[in-house]
């Protein structure tokens, strides 16, 4: 059912959200010595340096002439997704960026150039790629959509200071899974959008998240992205994605004003170690 109260859906969301990595103790990662690979430190442990306040940015056109870098500016933690630039529209989006999640096609196409780009440096990123529901990790290795494994590993030996983590599949899948029992109709099984999961994880690291433009404010528009020229209303609604639903199921918990949905596109989310269930 989609008839929740907020209270009872933010204890589930708790609840039923374990942030995961790939660590290297199942294979086929741990015969390839993942487990030394990865960081030394586990990604959940971010929480014991909790962030107070969390800023999410969607990629969304809408982003456009907002003016709210400084707003976003504010946060102790900013978390951006795959491609989307600073330089260059500071006024709307700001300067800081904290994390970054990429999803598999950012590492594996050649035009983001992943290791010479400096998006992609001095934040922690965290990398994801939409295995099969259900699929096992080495079904995964031998065939995932991007050829992302090969590129974490050069990644690992090129900066092995950097926090990069790749999200583990039934991380992935439990957020879809909540998804979709959180909603009345069927959705499409594929992974929820780099959006979602962000929002997710903040909701796991910080005391309160504010989310721009996840759900649209009066600037909607069909541009896909802010920095780029390209128009399509699938990028806002969804179509590979159940993004209409990550949508509903966020504007659910918002605490924050109707009028601040309405002007900036904002959110205010409450972190989860503020949720008393
Ligand atoms: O477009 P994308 O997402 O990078 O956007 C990041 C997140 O912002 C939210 N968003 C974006 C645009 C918009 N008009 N409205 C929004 O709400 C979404 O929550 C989105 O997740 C992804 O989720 O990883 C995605 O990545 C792109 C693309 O792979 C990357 O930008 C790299 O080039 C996908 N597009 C394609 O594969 C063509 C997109 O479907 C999802």
């Amino acid at each position: 059912g989609d008839c929740r109260s907020g209270l009872q859906l933010y204890c589930e969301l708790k609840r039923r959200t374990r942030i995961r990595t790939v660590d290297g103790t199942q294979e086929p990662f741990s015969g390839l010595g993942w487990a030394r690979l990865v960081p030394s430190l586990p990604l959940q442990q971010l929480r014991t340096s909790q962030y107070q306040s969390c800023a999410v940015v969607t990629s969304a056109g809408a982003v456009l002439n907002s003016s709210l870098g400084r707003e976003i500016d504010s946060h102790d933690a900013v978390l951006r997704f795959n491609a989307a630039p600073t330089k260059g529209f500071e006024r709307d989006v700001g300067t800081k960026t904290t994390i970054r999640i990429i999803n598999s096609q950012i590492v594996a196409r050649p035009k983001h150039q992943f290791n010479s780009s400096s998006l992609y440096q001095d934040v922690t990123l965290l990398l994801w790629d939409p295995a099969p529901y259900s699929s096992n990790l080495t079904e995964w290795f031998e065939k995932p959509d991007f050829d992302l494994f090969s590129a974490y590993v050069e990644r690992r030996r090129l900066r092995p200071e950097q926090p990069f983590y790749i999200l583990h599949p039934e991380f992935i899948w439990s957020l879809w899974d909540l998804i979709q029992d959180n909603t009345g109709v069927q959705i499409q099984p594929n992974p929820p959008s780099s959006g979602f999961t962000g929002i997710l994880l903040m909701m796991s690291l910080c005391g309160e998240v504010s989310v721009y433009e996840f759900i649209p404010s009066v600037r909607r528009t069909d541009r896909c992205h802010y920095y780029e020229r390209y128009h399509d209303a699938a990028c806002t609604l969804g179509a590979y994605h159940p993004l209409l639903y990550e949508k509903l199921l966020i504007q659910r918990i918002n605490v924050g004003p109707q009028d601040q949905l309405r002007t900036k596109g904002k959110v205010t989310l409450r972190g989860f170690s503020t949720v008393r269930c």
